[in-house]
């Protein structure tokens, strides 16, 4: 042949014997790839494969009999395979060394921040409402999806106590059909820092002293009233974190913030900025700061326990999903708020929450590892519909958050984990790596290809594709600052100061006083006092002399806020689902009502428990806690059906309690329930003997929160009304107003 014959009749690529293929890449669909089977979805699935998290197997070890994980059948994990009975263990007993060496390497590092955690399934349904704003699909109208939701505290270890004064996350993941939403919030509107890049700074003095390592879980330290005192933009957040906020009474009483402003697009592809906010059905709650500290102690899992038994309990949280939305303007500024400035809210006045949706927590996990411990949230986890802004905290979360992830769960294949395996159709081109769990077919797992028909393909425009938005980014030079609306640093902090009722002035100033006075160096505390100065006087003398350090005078201009009602968790009233109510009796109370009560307090949605003398029963009702065992903490209100006398034989308490001993009057941990409750501002109820068990202990019905009747259910009447306050306020002392 020659050249120019063989330059005029080409080899047709493909294998010999297949139809030759297009020169062309296809642009068209013809044969697409099905779904990863292993991705279809995050059902749970044991080593071998078979389902788990069924009704049947949800809480049992699976088959028969114990095999190796090759599955071989195995007769004895309880001998090793040893050299006589007395002898060395033989180096080829290879079932030994896979349960040791497997065990060896249980434990995963914790999360760098938020080690401390608890998750939770449930179920989220659009209202419609933001169908306006966005067109993401799980936002419309009655469309369900299922959530994955993890709260926690940001600073301590994962084995911490929960009830430490921190900031709590909030990170919800949505398993849309359109790929995963994760609204990775706080219960804290605002941030410590700017700009993402003081991200290291501000956990670095949070966490314990890298000498010592402590204190756990504190904020009451040097370093870390060192750092917020000297880097300001910090104060807003740091006000928030003294108040009651900083103790949930559980995460099912807590508001979620997206903090950083968002970006909706709708169907004709019109842009809105908003904020997310989740408001919680049972209202915003708190312990007090003593509740806290005692809990820390008696029950370090008060926020794990209390999720997991209201779930149980078919108690299920809810919150409703709202959004305050804003026109997309150039400035992106709203009422002269910078909305890319993550230390500022809007408050709710200038611009309402909408709801738009409900989230229902309704399902325990079934393993907390596989579920809790490695779930891995990304705000960069966005659906059509939803994009992030400039703001440069959540620029810099962009990267950390898949950063994180490879050290923690060992590489880039995080997401074929069941609780992370998306709900939508996953085509992905990456592949290997560690962990990798897909059989992935086809030979071109790259684009352009032919070899597999040009699949996947990319959507079209009507396809219903993550969108890149061509937002105009603002022609500038490269520069390392911030832009001088970011500025500000006091007047929000001055806004919800003065947005606070009496009470929780007075909380807030005993909060400042304890951490600053858990300080060594006395140069923080008269910077930080500064800082007090600059938001508002009162405060800060009050602080002041709680310190016995002078008050310093403000370096700015104290300007008057106007105070946002919706930041006080003062005034509102809410349903009381779930909560706890002790029930004190004895054996000469009377005891008629209790069993009736105990349907009644059930029939309303809360839990009663009986607290005796001893276990078993008293009067033929069974005793939940003994006068051993109890402590005010666990009890929203305490009711007395009778009055307990002190054992004749003993001078005090029989527990390590340490009361003094006391007189015939009560049973001394009956006098300390009492006393307890009274001062973290509880309702007391009681009837019959309790009365007398109440003036005995130096309290009368006249006091405020305090209901006395002649039966169970007339007080108990009474007693609900005042618990739709959360607390009783009036009982708190208050030096300011
Ligand atoms: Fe973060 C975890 C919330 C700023 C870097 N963050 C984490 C979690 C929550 C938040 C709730 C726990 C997720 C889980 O349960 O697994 N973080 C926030 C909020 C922020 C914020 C509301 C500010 C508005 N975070 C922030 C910045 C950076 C990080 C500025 C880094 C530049 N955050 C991380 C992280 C973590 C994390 C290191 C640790 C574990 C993880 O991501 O998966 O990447």
């Amino acid at each position: 042949m020659d050249k120019a014959a063989e330059m005029a009749t080409p080899e047709p690529p493909g294998r010999p014997g297949v139809e030759p293929a297009s020169f062309d890449e296809p642009t068209e669909p013809r044969e697409p790839l099905p779904p990863k089977p292993d991705q279809s979805s995050p059902d749970m699935r044991t080593a071998t494969g078979a389902p788990a998290g069924t009704e049947e197997n949800a809480r049992t070890q699976q088959g028969a009999y114990l095999t190796t994980s090759t599955g071989a059948r195995v007769r004895d994990s309880d001998h090793s395979l040893k050299a006589g009975p007395r002898g060395p263990i033989l180096m080829q007993d290879h079932h030994f060394r896979e349960k040791i060496t497997h065990f060896d390497h249980e434990r995963i590092p914790e999360r760098v921040v938020h080690a401390r955690g608890s998750g939770v399934h449930g179920v989220f349904e659009g209202y419609g409402t933001a169908a306006d704003v966005t067109h993401a699909g799980f936002l419309q109208k009655g469309v369900t999806t299922p959530v994955f939701t993890r709260f926690s505290t940001v600073l301590g270890s994962r084995g911490s106590a929960d009830t430490v004064r921190d900031t709590r996350g909030f990170a919800t993941k949505f398993y849309t059909p359109e790929g995963t939403f994760d609204l990775v919030a706080n219960n804290i509107p605002v941030f410590f820092i700017q700009d993402g890049i003081k991200f290291p700074d501000v956990i670095h003095a949070g966490k314990p002293h890298p000498d010592r390592e402590i204190p756990q879980a504190q904020s009451a330290h040097d370093t870390f009233w060192d750092f917020v005192s000297l880097h300001t933009e910090a104060q807003h957040h740091t006000m928030w974190n003294m108040s009651d906020r900083g103790i949930p009474r559980s995460y099912r009483m807590m508001e979620g913030f997206g903090v950083h402003t968002f970006r909706m697009i709708n169907a004709e592809g019109a842009t809105s900025l908003v904020k997310f906010h989740w408001k919680p059905k049972l209202g915003v709650h708190s312990l007090t700061w003593e509740e806290a500290q005692l809990i820390n102690g008696i029950d370090p899992d008060f926020h794990r326990r209390d999720l997991f038994d209201a779930i149980e309990s078919g108690a299920f949280p809810e919150w409703e999903l709202g959004i305050q939305v804003f026109e997309d303007n150039p400035e992106q500024e709203f009422a002269g708020i910078d909305l890319l400035d993550p230390t500022k809210i809007v408050p709710e006045e200038l611009a309402p929450v909408q709801p738009i949706g409900r989230l229902t927590l309704n399902g325990n996990p079934t393993n907390f590892f596989a579920e809790v411990e490695q779930v891995a949230f990304h705000p960069g986890h966005l659906p059509p519909g939803i994009d992030v802004t400039d703001d440069p905290l959540l620029q810099a979360r962009l990267f950390s958050y898949i950063d994180t992830q490879l050290t923690r769960l060992g590489g880039p294949n995080y997401n074929q984990i069941p609780i992370n395996r998306p709900h939508a159709p996953v085509n992905d081109m990456l592949r290997d790596g560690y962990h990798q769990h897909a059989d992935h077919a086809g030979v071109a797992p790259y684009k352009p290809n032919t070899l597999d028909g040009g699949c996947p393909f990319f959507a079209g425009a009507d396809d219903r594709a993550f969108e890149d938005l061509p937002v105009r980014v603002a022609e500038s030079t490269k520069v390392r600052e911030n832009p001088a609306t970011f500025d500000d640093h006091f007047s929000q902090v001055r806004l919800f100061w003065a947005s606070m009722s009496p009470v929780e002035k007075e909380h807030i100033i005993r909060a400042y006083s304890f951490e600053l006075g858990k300080c060594y160096d006395n140069t923080i505390k008269a910077r930080q006092l500064q800082c007090l100065a600059n938001i508002d006087p009162v405060l800060c003398s009050e602080v002041a002399t709680s310190l016995g350090l002078p008050a310093p005078e403000p370096t700015v201009p104290l300007t008057e806020e106007v105070p946002s009602p919706a930041l006080s968790q003062v005034g509102g009233t809410w349903p009381a689902d779930g909560r706890m109510v002790g029930i004190v009796v004895d054996e000469d109370g009377e005891l008629g009502g209790v069993e009736a009560l105990k349907s009644t307090i059930f029939a309303a949605g809360m839990v009663p428990l009986i607290i005796g003398p001893h276990g078993g029963t008293v009067g033929g009702i069974e005793v939940q806690r003994t006068f051993a065992t109890a402590r005010s903490v666990e009890f929203d209100v305490l009711l007395l059906a009778g009055r307990p006398m002190p054992a004749p034989d003993s001078h005090g308490s029989r527990d390590d309690k340490g009361g003094a001993p006391s007189g015939p009057a009560l049973d001394p941990r009956v006098q300390l329930l009492l006393d307890e409750v009274w001062r973290h501002a509880k309702v007391i109820g009681a009837w019959g003997d309790g009365t007398a068990a109440l003036e005995a202990a130096g309290y009368s019905g006249q006091l405020p929160g305090v209901v006395t009747g002649d039966d169970a259910a007339s007080v108990f009447t009474q007693v609900q009304e005042l618990m739709a306050s959360h607390r009783v306020w009036d009982r708190f002392p208050v030096a300011v107003s």
